[in-house]
């Protein structure tokens, strides 16, 4: 039959089997909280915050235990097999390493159980105190996971450093944390000698690899007082000579965890196991039907609360966990050898974890690959995209049926095979995903998108978007184990009595709430308060309203909330998500100052879509470069972003009244965005002071 007719025909057949109905159900209620006054929601299923999902466990340690109990022989983490490894050299010059992977391997949760007993014992064989720290400055990996229990059932505390994170940051976070014993991959260990001179409390190396780093290993050894030993040895050390136990309680500090703050040097927030305990018991009530059928692809920085916490609830629950990078995720993955198989085509997971930049890139990539293939087939995703847009609009549940079924086999069949196919469920969290991007995921890949609002300052804890809410832009309801309250914020303008919504600074509450930031008391008592109740509340500085279902909306940053001149206020946040949506705006960082009546801004060019419009109207240039310093240009950009700005209704002093176009892409690698890709304003700010003074001078 004709795809086209299928098509055409198929909606009218649907609507007679089935009726959308709306969905009205109440996910957040008010509820009775003190400190200070406030607009307080919870969770509807829960009226005072879960510490624990599992009766008599109070810990990470504990938890993983029982899972090792209750699922022996079933597999736990799996590695995929290094088949080669190889140069290729492009045209120019390049050269980049390609991998042929192969096949995953897996452990078993009983050999999981045995490998984290033999390494927890061989740290105490390499003379590692207990009240001593360990950090982990390595890749998302097995032996990650392995060295981070390990450590619990020590009772010793772990320190996670993000690896993207500047070399100042490094030692300042293992100086300050007075680390002893290092965890390492095969580069940080590079740079760890580097910086070798300035980490005084450092004796002990522990390198996660294989031979290919044996002339640093020597290096290291050579030019430093570190013991130096290899992952596997500490292991077998261990093995040989067995010791007990000692394990932490829930109060005991688990991980020390540096954040890379939007200003200044990272802080180094302190997570008890109970307060990790309690953001994964929550996650348990998120994840639809979670079991240890299903399969979960490790690839996000574990260093990152979400990933750990998400990896930890899989391992609660028997789940199998296939690691994988984000270079090698796709068969068309940078990092993956041609014609051979990405993560996702091997393993097949059923849920994954991602942060809002990552699920862009995949949109982005099917658009362009629908778009590069034209004709009927572009016609007929475009049909089917508006026609499942139409069906999920109202309800998620409404958008189940046949045609559905229909769509999914003609076209969006091949989209969902470059995740593997099976993917069921999706976590996204660390920044705001845009109500477009988590439409088009819905769609192609037939999946929900559960979206978080947490910070690492709550252990990930705050809000969760439901799987059955098919809204968009909001982050869901208060968390099992958090509450969530609005508190006034008259300087910026926003009030809990304000109509049609409450609005507020959003302030989190509950035992998902951690100690504070480590030796940094001044800081910890401005943003963590204890009410007159014991309830701990963190101090969030991002604005938030509440919908009349409960569900929390993130509107602003606090922070990035700048007076100018005359006192009219400007959301630098605001401003941006107005005006990213130009299609020659890859990134766009607002600047204003209280010393001018206007603002300006820093805009990332977006290339193919600023050379296209250079060619097109026969602009002459030598190089990228010069293209985007040309005033052709420049005019065409600015109009361009005014257009957004008029769309969004901004006032005339919030639109920039100058830019500066850059045709350099700000990536985490960079500096000037985080891992999370925020933007860094501060070091944003440093970087290009002369740009934006110029902006300002002319
Ligand atoms: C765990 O270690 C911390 C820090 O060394 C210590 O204060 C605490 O008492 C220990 N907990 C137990 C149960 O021994
Ligand atoms: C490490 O900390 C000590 C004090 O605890 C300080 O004197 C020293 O300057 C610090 N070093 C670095 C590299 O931050
Ligand atoms: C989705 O529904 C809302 C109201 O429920 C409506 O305002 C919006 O235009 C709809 N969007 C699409 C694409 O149908
Ligand atoms: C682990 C932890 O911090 N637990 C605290 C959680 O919050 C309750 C009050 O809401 C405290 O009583 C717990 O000590």
């Amino acid at each position: 039959m004709n795809p086209y007719l299928l098509g055409f025909l198929a909606p009218f057949v649907v609507s007679l089997l089935f009726r959308n109905t709306k969905n009205g159900k109440k996910r957040g209620v008010r509820v009775d909280v003190g400190g200070e006054p406030g607009y307080a929601i919870r969770n509807y299923r829960y009226t005072s915050p879960v510490e624990t999902a599992w009766e008599g466990i109070s810990t990470l340690a504990e938890l993983f235990e029982q899972a090792c109990n209750w699922h022996k022989d079933r597999p736990s983490l799996g590695t995929r097999k290094l088949i080669s490894k190889e140069m290729e050299v492009t045209k120019d010059g390049r050269s980049f390493e390609k991998l042929h992977l192969g096949n995953y391997e897996w452990f078993s949760y009983g050999e999981i159980f045995e490998a984290v007993c033999s390494f927890s014992s061989g740290l105490v064989q390499l003379g590692h105190d207990g009240g001593e720290r360990v950090a982990i400055f390595a890749d998302t990996q097995a032996e990650w996971f392995i060295a981070m229990q390990g450590c619990f059932r020590r009772n010793i505390t772990i320190v996670t450093i993000y690896s993207s994170l500047g070399e100042e940051a490094l030692c300042h976070s293992l100086n300050e944390t007075e680390v002893t014993t290092v965890i390492c991959g095969c580069k940080e260990l590079k740079k760890l000698i580097e910086r070798s001179g300035q980490l005084d409390t450092v004796k002990r190396v522990i390198y996660i690899g294989e031979d290919e780093i044996h002339s640093d290993v020597s290096l290291a050894e050579r030019s430093t007082s570190w013991t130096v030993s290899s992952f596997a040895e500490v292991k077998r050390v261990g093995r040989e000579n067995p010791v007990d136990a000692d394990l932490p309680v829930s109060a005991d500090i688990a991980v020390i965890m540096y954040t890379s703050g939007s200003t200044g040097l990272p802080k180094g927030v302190m997570m008890t196991h109970g307060n990790v305990l309690a953001t994964i018991s929550a996650v348990m009530t998120i994840v639809p039907n979670l079991a240890h059928t299903d399969v979960y692809l490790a690839y996000l920085p574990l260093a990152h609360i979400l990933e750990l916490a998400a990896e930890n609830a899989m391992v609660a629950v028997g789940c199998s966990i296939g690691y994988g990078s984000p270079l090698t995720i796709t068969d068309t993955s940078n990092k993956i050898k041609m014609g051979t198989k990405g993560d996702t085509s091997v393993l097949r997971p059923t849920l994954m974890a991602a942060v809002p930049a990552i699920l862009d890139r995949v949109r982005d990539g099917v658009r362009k690959k629908v778009d590069a293939k034209g004709g009927l087939s572009k016609t007929l995703f475009d049909l089917a995209y508006s026609r499942r847009l139409l069906a999920i609009n109202g309800s998620w549940f409404g958008a189940w049926g046949l045609e559905k079924i229909l769509w999914d086999f003609l076209v969006f069949r091949k989209v969902r095979a470059v995740l593997g196919g099976r993917i069921r469920f999706l976590l996204s969290g660390g920044a705001p995903l845009s109500g477009d991007t988590q439409r088009f995921i819905n769609i192609c890949l037939g999946a929900p998108i559960g979206q978080g609002y947490g910070l690492t300052e709550t252990c990930a804890g705050g809000a969760f978007s439901e799987y059955d809410d098919s809204s968009v832009g909001r982050v869901g309801a208060p968390l099992s184990c958090s509450f969530v309250k609005l508190i006034d914020w008259p300087e910026g303008g926003y009030l809990i009595t304000d109509s049609p919504m409450p609005r507020g600074e959003i302030v989190i509450g509950g035992p998902n709430v951690t100690l504070g930031y480590f030796k940094n008391e001044e800081k910890t008592k401005e943003v963590y308060k204890v009410d007159e109740r014991g309830m701990r509340w963190f101090y969030s500085g991002d604005i938030g309203q509440f919908h009349p279902d409960g569900c929390l909306e993130i509107i602003d940053r606090k922070k990035d909330i700048v007076k100018l001149q005359h006192g009219e206020y400007v959301s630098l946040g605001k401003v941006e998500a107005a005006l990213i949506v130009s299609p020659y705006v890859d990134n766009i960082m607002m600047h204003a100052d209280p010393f001018h009546s206007y603002c300006v801004a820093l805009v990332v060019a977006s290339h193919d879509a600023v050379e296209e419009w250079g060619l097109t109207n026969g602009i002459k240039y030598i190089d990228f470069t010069d293209l985007c310093q040309k005033k052709e240009t420049l005019k065409e950009v600015h109009g361009s972003l005014i257009k957004a700005a008029k769309a969004a209704r901004l006032e005339k002093f919030e639109m920039p009244a100058k830019i500066k176009l850059l045709p350099n892409p700000w990536t985490p690698e960079s500096g000037l965005v985080t891992a999370a890709f925020k933007l860094k304003r501060e070091t944003i700010r440093k970087e290009f002071s002369e740009e934006l003074s110029k902006l300002y001078a002319s």
